[in-house]
């Protein structure tokens, strides 16, 4: 019992010396609040010596138990003593340091991205047709021959067919299942005009796929396509909304011009030109011009009546129901628009590329 009183004051006193080095020497307060916690904590030293108090003969237990009550008030004084002191050095360092500069640059915001210019160039040609009234409608990349050739009553021998020409996925077996990657986006219009009844007006782009690649053929491009079935469609109305929907695109002034073309699909088929926007007739520049090669024009699409076979083909009464159709090459329309030389500078994105448009 009396060693129990003994061990005690020795503790308490060795404790008194320990702690306050320590304090002083904490660097912050962090360290200053682990050094508290090893004194004062469940397992702190301070902690283990008031468990020898039950040892200790009850007629000294008050006064050692104000003892160990007298250490922990200082431990706690001297830690707020301690913590005043490193904020007040903390404070004075920082009022010390050279002040922030108001005038430095800030940090440049990351910059800002936007849709690739065939987005941007293809919606824009989809908007105009919205407001001219087409619908919008969506099919598949990879589809079957039947929507994507023979519903447009491609011939057999069309040399489109070819492997040399058309990304195949499946031919063996049977042949209601031979499947491609689309070469246009036409497969919409024959499923739609196969799922539909006529009048409809109906408007498709998406990414199509050819076997082609030069500095003006990419294998995977861009098309605009669409078209209009209702009983007495005629071509003036083809060249109506047709003439309407170039203006809106290169300005209201801009010449328009229709000729005869051929596309397996349509009959009769032409081709729409809009007056060239990069040479200036007055000025002479014609000439020279490289985007229209001094012809003064510019051809942006495809387009003519629908092949009475392609309406039957569809389940439509040709005798009844006529229809125009048109289709675009949305990278054509970028590249004449922002004198853009080869069709693989669109597809690289080089972010210098990019962030011209
Ligand atoms: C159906 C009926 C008719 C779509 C048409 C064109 C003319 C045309 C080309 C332009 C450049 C494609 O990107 S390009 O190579 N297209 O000139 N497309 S008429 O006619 C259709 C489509 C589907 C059922």
């Amino acid at each position: 019992m009396a060693d129990a009183v003994e061990a005690l004051s020795a503790g308490l006193a060795a404790l008194g010396r320990q702690f306050h080095e320590q304090f002083e020497a904490a660097p912050d307060e962090a360290a200053l609040r682990a050094l508290r916690a090893s004194v004062l904590g469940k397992k702190g030293e301070l902690t283990s010596l008031l468990k020898l108090l039950a040892q200790v003969p009850p007629e000294r237990r008050k006064e050692m138990g104000e003892l160990v009550n007298g250490v922990k008030q200082e431990v706690e004084a001297r830690f707020e003593a301690r913590r005043e002191a490193l904020a007040r050095a903390a404070r004075a360092a920082e009022l010390a340091a050279p002040p922030l500069d108001l005038t430095l640059p800030g940090r440049a915001p990351a910059p800002r991205g936007h849709l690739h210019p065939i987005t941007q160039v293809r919606w824009e040609v989809l908007d105009i047709f919205a407001q001219l009234g087409f619908e919008q409608a969506w099919g598949p990349e990879v589809e079957l021959e039947l929507n994507n050739f023979e519903k447009l009553a491609f011939p057999a021998e069309h040399p489109a067919m070819d492997m040399q020409d058309t990304f195949w996925v499946r031919v063996g077996g049977d042949d209601q299942l031979r499947t491609l990657l689309r070469t246009h986006t036409s497969n919409v219009q024959s499923r739609e005009l196969s799922a539909r009844r006529p009048p409809m007006a109906i408007v498709s782009g998406g990414a199509v796929y050819r076997r082609d690649d030069d500095v003006t053929h990419s294998p995977m491009f861009h098309q605009v396509e669409g078209f209009l079935v209702d009983e007495g469609v005629s071509f003036a109305h083809l060249k109506g909304v047709l003439t309407t929907f170039a203006r809106r695109l290169y300005g209201e002034a801009a010449p328009v011009r229709f000729r005869p073309s051929y596309f397996p699909f349509v009959e009769p088929g032409a081709e729409v030109d809009v007056g060239c926007v990069f040479c200036d007739v007055a000025a002479g520049t014609r000439a020279g011009c490289r985007v229209c090669k001094g012809t003064g024009w510019l051809e942006v699409l495809g387009c003519g009546m629908v092949h009475p076979e392609v309406l039957e083909r569809c389940g439509i009464d040709s005798e009844r129901f006529t229809g125009f159709a048109f289709g675009m090459g949305i990278e054509r329309l970028a590249m004449l628009r922002y004198g853009i030389p080869d069709i693989r500078l669109l597809f690289e994105n080089h972010p210098r590329f990019l962030a011209q448009f």
